[in-house]
């Protein structure tokens, strides 16, 4: 029930970091993986990362928040390689700074990428899952769509409202034998993370809110991708699964912070 095999998943943002994890994940689990990038050159140096893998990949660059975009991708997708049977809207981006002093752009830029986006690939793609009357969609939020913290507020904002967008999704498009669901991964190791990682203060308060007492790893990401992208989620829907080491059930302890 965990196979995808004979399924074809789109991941956008899928040419380093979670997305790519997840997007590996989702071959080696036997999908054949439409990757996206907004940067060109991105999308080949990635395709020679999934073949070291052995996964099938094919590399699409387009803005997600520019809509004719889109559907340009997605009609080439389809032509190219087939009906999308798997969506993860995975493309993120984070613009840091205390809400008095950021930036109307940095604001919208973060809104735009992060939550928007979702909204416009995903409409244009459940069109043919709503005809196929199949279809599986796995929105990336993040502790951030439950928890605030100083200076990434409009991060927080998108990512909370992408927590009741992908319910709203999931209500919407379940009568169609679609399920729409949510990754919220805790702290993780990527390129967003990596200042916090090298921050021993910000480590040692992690350390302090995780059971788990460890930094995630997007390799931590797989499983729970490919458990919500296979048959085996089809009684799933609206869920947020957070692959977090236990942060959000957890007040914290002193064991790390005496
Ligand atoms: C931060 C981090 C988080 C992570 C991630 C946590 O400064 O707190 O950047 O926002 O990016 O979203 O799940």
């Amino acid at each position: 029930m965990f196979s995808l095999s004979n399924k074809i998943a789109l991941v956008t943002g899928a040419t380093q970091g979670l997305g790519m994890a997840m997007a590996q994940g989702l071959g080696k689990a036997g999908a054949v993986v439409v990757y996206n990038d907004i940067i060109p050159e991105r999308i080949e140096k990635a395709k020679a990362i999934y073949a070291s893998q052995g996964i099938q990949a094919h590399g699409y660059a387009c803005n997600v928040t520019d809509s004719l975009a889109i559907d340009q991708m997605i009609s080439r997708i389809e032509a190219e390689v087939g009906p999308i049977d798997i969506l993860v809207n995975s493309a993120g981006i984070m613009r840091k700074g205390p809400l008095e002093s950021l930036s109307d752009e940095d604001w919208q830029a973060v809104l735009d990428v992060n939550l928007t986006s979702v909204f416009k690939v995903s409409k244009r793609v459940v069109r043919g899952m709503i005809e196929r009357k199949k279809g599986k969609i796995i929105n990336i939020n993040s502790m951030m769509s439950e928890l605030g913290r100083p200076t990434v507020g409009a991060y927080a904002a998108a990512k909370g409202g992408l927590k009741m967008l992908t319910r709203n999704m999931a209500v919407e498009w379940a009568k169609h034998n679609i399920q729409v669901n949510g990754i919220g991964p805790g702290y993780h190791l990527s390129d967003i993370t990596r200042p916090l990682a090298e921050d021993p203060v910000f480590t040692k308060l992690l350390m302090s809110r995780t059971p788990a007492k460890r930094w995630g790893t997007p390799e931590d990401l797989m499983g729970p991708a490919v458990f919500l992208a296979s048959e085996a989620s089809d009684f799933v829907n609206g869920h947020i699964l957070y692959v977090d080491g236990g942060i959000l059930a957890s007040f914290g302890d002193t064991e790390d912070i005496r």
